[in-house]
Order: structure tokens, then C-alpha cells, then sequence
């Protein structure tokens, strides 16, 4: 019988939101129940066009607008063939960040609409559920101060939540809102209930594409 393929879960947020601790507890909860699982992030920074991301957002270097955003798709698509193969195995993929990051930074920025940043990723393997994380600025502002990277700006920080309003619309993709300001393990107790509740779901559902 083939093996019953693993479910793509995807956390998106804004800054500070928890994203990066909610993916490795459920990754670890995950594992402890004897649900393969391995967490993802993007940008993936330690691939050649990682690299060159890695030095934008550090500002160490300048990238024109558009070319840093067709950057950070393309690192999505070089990893595609290894996460198909993960999902295939049946191993769960818990994503840090995915597309809808790079839709709503870029379409943040003047110039730029939803739809031409959508383009690129047209085709990657679509999550079977992206989880929001929200949390408002002052209660991210509690958790710290903005670090020196590119977009850590409040101003900036607000502009692309409002873009994650608008893309949350899309009733193509299955969006699940989480409220964030609950303490770590309240925020992990809901975030596994959609997970498993996913997981099941997905073993018999083929992968689907994102969509324009
Ligand atoms: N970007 C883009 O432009 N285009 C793209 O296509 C993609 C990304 C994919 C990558 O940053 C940058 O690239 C990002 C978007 C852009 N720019 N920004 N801003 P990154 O991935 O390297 O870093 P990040 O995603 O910005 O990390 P973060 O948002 O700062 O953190 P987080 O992962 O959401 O949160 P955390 O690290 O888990 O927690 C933050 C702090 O809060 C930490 O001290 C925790 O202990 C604390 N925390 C977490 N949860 C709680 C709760 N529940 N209560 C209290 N305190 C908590």
C-alpha cells in the first residue's frame, strides 16, 4: 500500500508574533506522538540565493525591489523537489514563514499590487493549512525591540499586516487566525488541535498548487 503522504502546515505573522517557537513545539510535539515532522523556514539562508537574501536583510547589500522578490521565490522553488519527496514519505512539513510572507513584504512597498507578487509562486505546493499568528503592535513591542534587520520598522510592520488581512480573504486557501497574545503553551495547545485535525485530513487529500 502506498504511504499515506504527510500534511504541509505553514505559520505566517507578523514580527515577533511566535512563529519560530510555535513551529519547533509542534515539530517536538509532533515527533513525541509518532508523527514524522521537520520544520522549514523561509528564506531558507544557507542556499546560494539564501545567501544573497540573508545579505539584503541584514543591509549588506542593496537589491533592487523586484529582483529580491523573485529571490526570495526562487528559494522556495529550489526546495520544492525535497519537500514533494518529505510529503510523499509521509513526513510532515511545519513552515516558518511561506509565500504569503513574500506577497504581503513586497506588496507593502510602494509601487507594487497583490497580484503581480502573487505571480512567481503560481504552482508551489499549496499548504494544506496556514495558521496566522496575530498579535498587535504594542503587545509585539512588549516582547522586545525591533532587531536591526531590513523591515523591522513599525511603520513598515503595519503596512504588511494590513497585506495579510487582505490575502486572509482568500477563501482558496484554508486560513486559520490564532490569537497570539495567549502565553506559549495556550498559543501551542490550539496550533496542535488544527495540526492534527490537518494531518488527518491531508492523508487522503492529494497536494494541491497555489494559486494566482
Ligand atoms: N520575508 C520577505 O520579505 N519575503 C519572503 O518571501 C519571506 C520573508 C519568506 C525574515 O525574517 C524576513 O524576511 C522577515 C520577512 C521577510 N522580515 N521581517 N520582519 P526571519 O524569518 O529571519 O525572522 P522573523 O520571521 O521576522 O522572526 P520574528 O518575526 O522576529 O519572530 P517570530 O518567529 O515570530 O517569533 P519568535 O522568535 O518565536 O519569538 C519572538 C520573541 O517573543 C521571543 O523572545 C520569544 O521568546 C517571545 N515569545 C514567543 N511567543 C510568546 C508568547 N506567547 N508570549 C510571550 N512571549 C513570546
Amino acid at each position: 500500500m502506498a504511504c499515506k503522504r504527510g500534511a504541509l502546515i505553514v505559520l505566517e505573522g507578523v514580527d515577533k508574533a511566535g512563529k519560530t517557537t510555535q513551529c519547533k513545539k509542534l515539530v517536538h510535539a509532533l515527533q513525541q506522538s509518532g508523527c514524522p515532522a521537520e520544520m522549514m523556514r523561509f528564506p531558507e539562508r544557507t542556499t546560494t540565493i539564501g545567501q544573497l537574501i540573508s545579505a539584503y536583510l541584514e543591509n549588506k547589500s542593496d537589491l533592487e525591489d523586484h529582483t529580491v522578490h523573485l529571490l526570495f521565490s526562487a528559494n522556495r522553488w529550489e526546495l520544492v523537489p525535497l519537500m514533494k519527496k518529505k510529503l510523499e514519505q509521509g513526513t510532515t512539513l511545519v513552515v516558518d514563514r511561506y509565500a504569503f510572507s513574500g506577497v504581503a513584504f513586497t506588496s507593502a512597498k510602494p509601487g507594487f499590487c497583490l497580484e503581480w507578487c502573487m505571480k512567481p509562486d503560481v504552482g508551489l505546493p499549496k499548504p494544506d493549512l496556514v495558521m496566522f499568528l496575530q498579535l498587535s503592535p504594542a503587545e509585539a513591542a512588549l516582547r522586545g525591540q525591533f532587531g536591526e534587520e531590513r523591515y523591522e520598522t513599525s511603520v513598515f510592520q503595519r503596512a504588511v499586516q494590513q497585506k495579510f488581512e487582505q490575502l486572509m480573504k482568500d477563501p482558496s486557501v484554508n486560513w486559520r487566525a490564532i490569537d497570539a497574545s495567549q502565553s506559549v503553551e495556550d498559543v501551542h495547545e490550539n496550533i496542535t488541535t488544527h495540526s492534527l485535525n490537518t494531518i488527518d485530513a491531508a492523508e487522503n487529500l492529494p497536494l494541491g498548487e497555489l494559486c494566482g
